[in-house]
């Protein structure tokens, strides 16, 4: 079974580096300091039991390939860190040929779903990510119709891509399979996006995928990936963002996941510097708050290339007037035209941490030094 209760906690101990006797009394134990919830001497439940849950709570965690002890509180992403989530139940896990697929109840945030550690999504907050990757791009080109998503298997980008009736066809390429069916199993409100006729799956490498798209063929690309560890790593390097450019038409736009402003600004210097040597139109930086991501925030890199001149900040296509905005089942949550604009609003430390948006937002073109 995963999450052995008293090895978690010997780790806990190892950290402080004291050592109790698993025979004194629990009330008499020392509690590791970095942890007080981690009094991990009675087993887990079996509901709760893995190696990413202490005493009932999920944390992120940073995970070992040599089996040593795992170290809390440390992944390689958000060092010194972690979010914690108390989990009602595991309804699911098991390992893909990529990563480690998780799906819990938690007591606060519905189910969550989890990749080799990392929280993807939860049914409360979900909508903050997926409408606003889906629609600051969409809404700032008129009548999208061919759009590609790269990662995105759960399915909830899908749906919102589909509100937009101007979308003939929308492509997904997925590299894990087992995350499409998870996600269709236990989060049918965002599985729902792979009902849409206009969606073609293509389960497999982007790279692969991108490598083969025909040019100029996406108004718009959608970059829904997990962090640059792992699977996702190629994702934030210059060779894909090339791809994506040659797939995108003159003025096609990308909207790409870009992590937090809090916790990876040289990660994303070095992609707007990339994406600045790409994209011949715009680059921006816009971003949204998920309270169960790292930071409680996450960016977004958006940019377009040279061609018809795209004003990200002040959208062609409202949602408002979309059309088949109104008519989907279930209404925005989180996205409108007020959070369009305030997402591209960039606080003073990050214009000065991150030269490249210094004098960002710009109203129409480049971001300039
Ligand atoms: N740090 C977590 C970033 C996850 C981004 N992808 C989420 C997938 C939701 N469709």
């Amino acid at each position: 079974m995963e999450g052995d209760a008293g090895r978690d906690l010997g780790c806990q101990k190892i950290m402080d580096g004291k050592v109790t006797s698993d025979k004194i009394p629990m009330e008499k134990k020392v509690i590791p300091s970095c942890c007080i919830k981690a009094m991990a001497s009675a087993p887990e439940l079996d509901a709760k039991c893995h190696s990413t849950v202490v005493s009932g709570w999920f944390s992120e965690f940073r995970s070992s390939p040599d089996g040593t002890p795992r170290t809390y509180y440390n992944n390689p992403m958000w060092p010194g860190e972690a979010h914690s989530l108390q989990v009602e139940k595991i309804l699911y896990k098991e390992q893909s040929e990529y990563q480690e697929v998780l799906v819990f109840e938690s007591f606060a945030y519905g189910k969550v779903l989890v990749l080799d550690g990392i929280v993807q999504l939860t049914e409360k907050d979900e909508c903050a990510y997926q409408e606003m990757i889906a629609h600051l791009p969409l809404c700032s080109i008129s009548s999208p119709k061919n759009v590609l998503v790269v990662g995105g298997g759960d399915g909830g980008v899908l749906r919102e891509i589909a509100r937009h009736s101007s979308v003939e066809c929308i492509d997904i390429c997925e590299i894990d399979k087992m995350v499409i069916d998870v996600s269709k199993k236990f989060f049918p409100d965002l599985a729902v996006g792979f009902e849409d006729p206009r969606v073609q799956l293509h389960i497999g490498d982007a790279i692969e995928f991108l490598r083969n798209a025909k040019e100029g063929m996406y108004d718009a690309i959608i970059v829904d990936s997990s962090d640059p560890v792992g699977p996702a790593q190629e994702l934030v390097e210059k060779p894909f963002f090339e791809m994506i450019a040659r797939a995108l038409r003159p003025g096609g736009v990308l909207c790409n996941m870009a992590e937090s402003m809090w916790l990876h600004t040289h990660l994303i210097e070095d992609m707007i510097s990339i994406c600045r040597q790409t994209f011949k139109g715009s680059v921006h930086y816009a971003w949204t708050n998920v309270p169960t991501y790292p930071s409680g925030v996450i960016g977004f890199l958006i940019c377009s290339t040279a061609g018809p001149p795209v004003d990200f900040l002040n959208p062609i296509n409202p949602i408002e007037k979309v059309e088949g905005s109104r008519k989907s089942s279930r209404e925005l949550r989180f996205y409108n035209s007020e959070m369009h604009a305030a997402a591209f609003a960039l606080p003073s430390f990050l214009k000065r941490e991150v030269s490249v948006l210094r004098d960002s937002p710009t109203s129409v073109g480049r971001v300039y030094v």
